[in-house]
Parts: structure tokens; C-alpha cells; sequence
């Protein structure tokens, strides 16, 4: 059911301390950590601790959690003192999504290239 956790998914895990991850930032809805696969110098993974499949399903069920995200994403980036950066929800297979869990990408410390590719 959506917004419980799901066995099958690899962030719930992270969530329940089964798989571990290098966290930066926690709050009672969410949790960010570093990517195991950096695309930018700083490349944190901002997620709420509900399942939701992707951030369209998140903001519709729980706007406030949705919210967190964006706010610790912003926190993020101060944390990371980043002048410049991208947060970027990949939503959709051919929009490069695999993992179905909400997730923001918060990239910086490099020139980002626009229009992304
Ligand atoms: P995507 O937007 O769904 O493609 O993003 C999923 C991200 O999760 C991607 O950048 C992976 O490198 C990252 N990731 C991770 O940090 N740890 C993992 O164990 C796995 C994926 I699998």
C-alpha cells in the first residue's frame, strides 16, 4: 500500500537501517544521504521515509511531506555551501527514474550543462 513501507524497495531499506548509507541530514519525514554513484561532486539523495513511488504520488497523498523534501534539499545545498545547484526529481523510466521510491537529487560543485540531457 502506498506510504508503507515496501519490501522490495531498496530506500526503505535505507530508511529501516537494513542497507546502510552515508546520511547527512535526518528529520522525522526524511532522510539524505550521499549517492553511491556520484554524478557531481555533491550528489545527495533527499527522500521522505513513506513509500511513494515518485515525487507526483508523494505531493498529491502528502503535500507537507513534499514540502520537507524541498526544504531539506535547500539545506542540503547550504550545508554543502553550493552558490549553485540543481534538484532534480527523475520521474518516469525514459526520464531515467530506477529507483521507485521519491527521491531529489541535489547536484553541485561543478558548471551544470542546461538543457540537461
Ligand atoms: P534515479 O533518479 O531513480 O535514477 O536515481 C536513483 C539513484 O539512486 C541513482 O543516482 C543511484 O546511483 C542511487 N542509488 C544509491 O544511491 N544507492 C543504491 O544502492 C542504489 C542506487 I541500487
Amino acid at each position: 500500500m502506498a506510504g508503507e513501507p515496501q519490501d522490495d524497495c531498496l530506500f526503505c531499506k535505507i530508511v529501516a537501517g537494513q542497507i546502510p548509507a552515508t546520511v547527512v541530514r535526518e528529520t522525522e519525514t526524511t532522510l539524505a544521504f550521499r549517492d553511491i554513484n556520484p554524478q557531481a561532486p555533491t550528489h545527495v539523495l533527499v527522500i521522505p521515509r513513506v513509500h511513494y513511488p515518485d515525487i507526483a504520488s508523494l505531493g498529491t497523498a502528502e503535500p507537507a511531506v513534499a514540502a520537507d523534501v524541498l526544504r531539506e534539499s535547500g539545506e542540503v545545498a547550504a550545508e554543502e555551501k553550493l552558490e549553485s545547484y540543481r534538484v532534480v526529481f527523475n520521474t518516469g523510466s525514459g526520464a531515467g527514474q530506477t529507483v521507485w521510491h521519491a527521491h531529489a537529487h541535489v547536484l553541485g560543485g561543478r558548471g551544470l550543462e542546461w538543457p540537461p540531457g
